[in-house]
């Protein structure tokens, strides 16, 4: 099978400047890496490091320990700091500086070229070459394109990286960013070496008892709006280990009652502050409800940081979404 022919259009500054690049290339990761970011920093950096150039993959965040199957996953450093500045850094599914936790600031110098390669329809166009693509379902459909356009390889490595890109960015295949072209890069990666059942394997069955029964008390804890059309969860500061909640995508359980339209997980992270993770199914556009608190994202899929108590937080989004569903 060959890939799908309807490709993306790589910038060809973009192909110039990643084809062989000189000097020291960085590709720099965010604060909470998902699968679509480390995916594709990886995938596009062992195709970089395959064909000779050295490179190095950094982030103010450890790899998520459900996300330490993916092959090169150990060649992420974890930076509290950066030390020293690169030529070339390369930033993947980050829509916002400010997500590298100030290492970007740290790498950057006055030659530094900063590419940034992303889907989020909010990036905020930051690099020395900005290639945006909002209609892509994963960045990780871009590094499809990109490499094949750079003349590297796919190994099997790098196709399980870009699988996993794309599996979880789409909800493994689930949600309405999938498109035919979507599946068909996936096909094509299966194609040259990864492997579905293991990728779903380590993602979704990876789980310990006390996480099951942990997962059980949560989904107890679901709560409902009246009118059926809003749930969400509330995880007091401190209630839920870190390592649950990057294995766990909790918000997926609000969102999967069939009246629900929009669904959020609220969680408490020190003194007057809840994190949001916010979910739509179409009628409702929660990256717009998430920019007006300040944060951002996907139509569906969105986030953003309110100051204030879990129940302060918890009716500000519910009146945002009644003002969105035109019900004030
Ligand atoms: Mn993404």
């Amino acid at each position: 099978m060959g890939r799908p022919e309807e490709g993306l259009r790589v910038p060809r500054e973009l192909v110039k400047l990643l084809s062989r690049p000189r000097g020291r290339v960085l590709l720099l990761g965010t604060v909470q890496p998902d699968g679509d970011l480390l995916g594709s920093q990886i995938g596009l950096g062992l195709a970089l490091a395959n064909a000779g150039t050295p490179v190095t993959l950094a982030g103010p965040h450890p790899v998520p320990d459900v996300f330490r199957f993916l092959p090169g996953a150990a060649l992420v450093e974890r930076w509290e700091v950066a030390t020293g500045s690169f030529d070339v850094v390369i930033l993947v599914d980050c829509p916002d500086p400010s997500r590298t936790g100030g290492l970007l600031e740290g790498v950057r110098g006055a030659t530094t070229s900063v590419v940034n390669i992303d889907h989020h329809p909010d990036n905020k166009g930051y690099g020395t070459v900005n290639w945006i693509e909002p209609e892509a379902s994963a960045t990780g459909e871009m590094v499809y394109d990109l490499i094949p356009a750079l003349g590297f390889k796919v190994t099997a490595e790098i196709a399980t990286n870009l699988f996993t890109a794309l599996h979880t960015d789409t909800g493994s295949f689930r949600y309405s960013n999938t498109t035919a072209r979507t599946l068909r890069i996936a096909a094509d990666l299966v194609a040259q070496g990864a492997r579905p059942a293991a990728v779903a394997g380590a993602l979704y069955e990876g789980r310990r008892v006390e996480d099951l029964r942990r997962l059980a008390d949560l989904l107890g804890r679901v709560e409902v709006s009246p009118d059926g059309q809003v749930a969400w969860l509330l995880l007091p500061h401190g209630s839920v280990p870190e390592s649950f909640l990057e294995a766990e995508d909790l918000v997926t359980y609000p969102r999967s009652i069939a009246s629900v339209k929009a669904a959020f997980l609220l969680r408490e992270v020190g003194a007057g502050r809840v994190k949001v993770s916010l979910r739509a199914k179409g009628e409702v556009n929660v990256g717009k409800i998430a920019a007006a608190f300040g944060g951002g994202g996907h139509a569906n899929a969105a986030g953003c940081t309110i100051l204030g108590s879990l129940s302060e937080a918890r009716d500000a989004l519910l009146r945002a979404v009644a003002d969105a569903l035109g019900k004030r």
